[in-house]
């Protein structure tokens, strides 16, 4: 069952959707959005078009990672980098986001060190970086839950009177990050709702890469997934997510909207998932070749690069640089992934709450009696 027929026309198409370039990278005229992208200059574009390579890389990397068994498993960000590195640089450094699990190229332009994203997915630890650092919280594997998270978080910024003073380094929004599937989760709709009714400084980021594992999209709705938030009485706003200048420029709209006191906005982020849904998935059981060729033809990479090369703004210089800066990278993530020796197993119940918890406690205690019952417990340490 294809989700994306480009065919049938209907509202899962790409119909009404806010685009910048074409498919073909050709620069077209939006009278909402163009006003939001005149300031970028041609290095922020090839600034851009460097962090989707790098995180392209980084995926490759992991990719291989974990099939040489060095990571446990990998969830690709592939097709979606214009979606995240788009909407990641509109952030500002005082906002706050709130990602679910391959939102590798925010996390990038959040200055997170992407080797700390393999911490967890090495299972060493539940996710290295420090949140409050880098205004980017953990990565979320229960679907939808962290909207909830991103709700409450958002009307704390709000009573914290960080929202509409018209202090530009002051002013904070908060973005969350969810696909198309997390939209049917109970957790999503509360979200929406405390979101709405308290008018909280908060970017519903929506990534709609038509898939949810091997669900489609069209067994998540009926209409286009940003009708979603124009039900909850949220500005609402479908952009093309493989056109990085449309993805940055909804973005800007929306956490200006949320900083200035304006309230929340949904945006649907129409994408692709061109890998598999993690390293355990195998898509050719439930999605056609056809359909994954349609989207390589809008590739968001090949995009950028069109056009910046029409443009005359991309020299087989910068190219060779990007191309060797993203060499570096995947050398840096073996070397890192390879060192980043086996912790305790025990220390699993380390973190879980801030102080000591009875049942925690009484788990951690059945936990180290079992270990210590192997014979070889002494030498090999607990770390099985
Ligand atoms: C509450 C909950 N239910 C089910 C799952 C299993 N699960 C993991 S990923 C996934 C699909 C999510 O799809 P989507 O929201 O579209 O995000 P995507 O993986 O496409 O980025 C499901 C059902 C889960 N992790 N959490
Ligand atoms: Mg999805």
């Amino acid at each position: 069952m294809s989700s994306t027929d480009p065919s049938t026309g209907g509202p899962l198409t790409d119909d009404g959707l806010v685009q910048l370039l074409t498919p073909e990278g050709e620069r077209v005229s939006h009278p909402d959005y163009d006003a939001r992208v005149a300031h970028l200059t041609a290095d922020d574009l090839r600034g851009m078009y460097r962090d989707m390579v790098l995180v392209r890389r980084f995926d490759t990397e992991s990719t291989s990672l974990q099939r040489q068994g060095e990571l446990a498993l990998f969830a690709q960000a592939l097709g979606q980098e214009a979606a995240q590195i788009g909407s990641g640089r509109a952030l500002a450094a005082q906002d706050h986001v709130f990602p679910s699990y391959r939102e590798h190229g925010v996390a990038h332009t959040r200055g997170v060190d992407l080797t700390e994203v393999l911490r967890l997915f090495r299972g060493v630890d539940h996710g290295g970086w420090d949140p409050v650092a880098n205004g980017f919280h953990l990565y979320t594997l229960v679907i939808g839950s962290h909207a909830l998270h991103a709700t409450g978080y958002a009307m704390g910024v709000q009573r914290d009177g960080r929202v509409g003073t018209g202090d530009p380094q002051r002013d904070t929004a908060v973005a969350v990050y969810f696909g198309d599937g997390a939209t049917s989760q109970g957790d999503v709709s509360e979200a929406l709702v405390f979101a709405a009714v308290n008018n909280a400084p908060l970017v519903f980021f929506c990534q709609n890469n038509q898939w949810a594992i091997s669900e489609p999209t069209t067994r998540q709705t009926r209409v286009p997934l940003s009708h979603r938030g124009t039900g909850f009485g949220i500005p609402s706003v479908r952009v093309d997510g493989n056109d990085v200048l449309a993805s940055y420029a909804v973005t800007a709209e929306a956490l200006e909207r949320a900083r200035s006191g304006g309230g929340p906005t949904f945006i649907e982020a129409f994408t692709y998932r061109m890998g598999a849904h993690t390293t355990s998935d195998d898509p050719t059981r439930y999605r056609s070749a056809a359909e994954e060729e349609y989207w390589r033809r809008r590739d968001p990479i090949d995009r950028l690069a069109a056009h910046l090369r029409a443009t005359g703004e991309l020299s087989p210089e910068f190219e060779a640089q990007v191309s060797a800066e993203a060499d570096a990278l995947g050398e840096r993530i073996r070397t890192a992934v390879r060192s980043m020796g086996r912790p305790e197993a025990v220390s699993m119940f380390e973190h879980v709450y801030a102080t000591s918890h009875p049942t925690v406690d009484a788990e951690r205690a059945w936990f180290e009696a079992y270990e210590s019952s192997f014979l070889d417990s002494a030498s090999e340490g607990s770390h099985r």
